[in-house]
């Protein structure tokens, strides 16, 4: 079976954008791969995180996984500060890779913009991620299109580690949807849906309340004309819905073209805005299930020890390779 790695940072609320972008593939794969999805909790320090709310982000994206469809039989879940070989790769990585190559990364150069004080993992953030994945020999990694270029450090420190100390990494295929690897904002089609948004009206939250979730579609900015047509590049905002409502309504865009021809906004949104509270209230109902009975701690300590087994035999692989001693 192939082997499958994702992770998701407890860095906010989860949006619609983590759902469509990578979880939903997370579910789909999971029945023919092998799989490990991890809250990425070291990476979410890599930005301020009050000690808190880390803590109650990092059990809820844990609970989100499972209540949107990962089955703890199927695949392992578990966080990833509790396999400490992604702290000891990810340092080995980061002695692989290059400056030059970080300083390219558009994640970085986003996030640390106009920010007086940036610590430097976030800058060497890409080195722990290809660690992440390098760790389980993944051969495919389900994310958003805002990761490709992650994937793409990843797999050049997998060739470089393979051709510097021996045959060691699979080299990772980024796993991205076609339609919806890049949900955008409600407000401004120009930047993507993101949980560390602060303005609340930017994204739909999957644990949003149905009317929250109506009043946020009914605003969400559209374009002057009428026309439900999908054109990304004359049509950011209409096609952005679009893609929503694809995912959440099971249509594909062509249906959906046809469904509203001639019908303008009003409809479209109005149905849209039921699409998205459907397919997230039964995701809604099992959080609170899954909250309530207490049986995450368990999944996540099962999950890590599952995960350890196989990262602990590639760590051991990597230090031989590089000439450590063996305790
Ligand atoms: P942050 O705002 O804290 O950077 P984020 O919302 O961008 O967070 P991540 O934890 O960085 O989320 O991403 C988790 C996964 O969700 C990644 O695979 C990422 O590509 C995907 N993803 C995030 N936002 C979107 C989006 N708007 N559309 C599609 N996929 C997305
Ligand atoms: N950088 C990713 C989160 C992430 C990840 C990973 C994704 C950390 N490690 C390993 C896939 C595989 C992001 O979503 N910002």
């Amino acid at each position: 079976m192939k082997r499958v790695l994702s992770g998701i940072q407890p860095s906010g609320n989860l949006t619609l954008g983590n759902y469509i972008g990578a979880m939903k593939n997370f579910v789909k794969l999971q029945h023919d791969h092998q799989c490990y999805f991890m809250v990425v909790d070291l990476h979410a320090i890599t930005v301020p995180q009050e000690p808190a709310a880390l803590h109650e982000q990092t059990e809820t994206v844990a609970a989100l996984f499972l209540a949107a469809g990962i089955d703890p039989a199927k695949a392992s879940v578990f966080l990833q500060s509790h396999v400490s070989a992604h702290a000891e790769l990810g340092w080995l990585m980061t002695t692989l890779v290059y400056m030059g190559e970080l300083e390219r990364m558009t994640q970085f150069k986003d996030k640390s913009e106009g920010k007086e004080s940036v610590g430097a993992g976030l800058f060497t953030y890409p080195a722990l991620m290809a660690a992440d994945i390098l760790l389980y020999n993944a051969d495919l990694v389900p994310v958003g299109d805002d990761q490709k270029q992650h994937l793409e450090i990843t797999r050049d420190l997998a060739h470089r580690f393979n051709k510097r100390f021996g045959e060691q990494f699979i080299v990772p295929e980024p796993y991205i949807p076609q339609v919806g690897a890049r949900i955008m904002s409600l407000d401004d089609a120009s930047k993507k849906m993101s949980k560390s948004n602060p303005n609340p009206g930017s994204s739909i939250a999957l644990l949003d309340e149905p009317d929250v979730i109506r009043k946020k579609i009914s605003r969400a900015v559209t374009d002057s004309g009428r026309e439900i047509k999908y054109d990304p590049a004359n049509k950011p905002e209409v096609s952005n819905l679009m893609s929503i409502y694809s995912h959440c309504a099971d249509l594909s865009i062509a249906e959906i073209e046809a469904k509203y021809d001639g019908l303008g906004y009003g409809p479209f949104k109005k149905d849209l805005a039921e699409a998205v509270v459907g397919a997230l209230e039964p995701l809604q109902q099992r959080y609170r299930d899954i909250r309530s009975s207490g049986e995450l701690r368990t999944i996540l300590r099962q999950g890590a020890e599952q995960a350890s087994v196989i990262a602990n035999e590639t760590l051991r692989g990597v230090k031989e390779k590089m000439g450590f001693v063996k305790p």
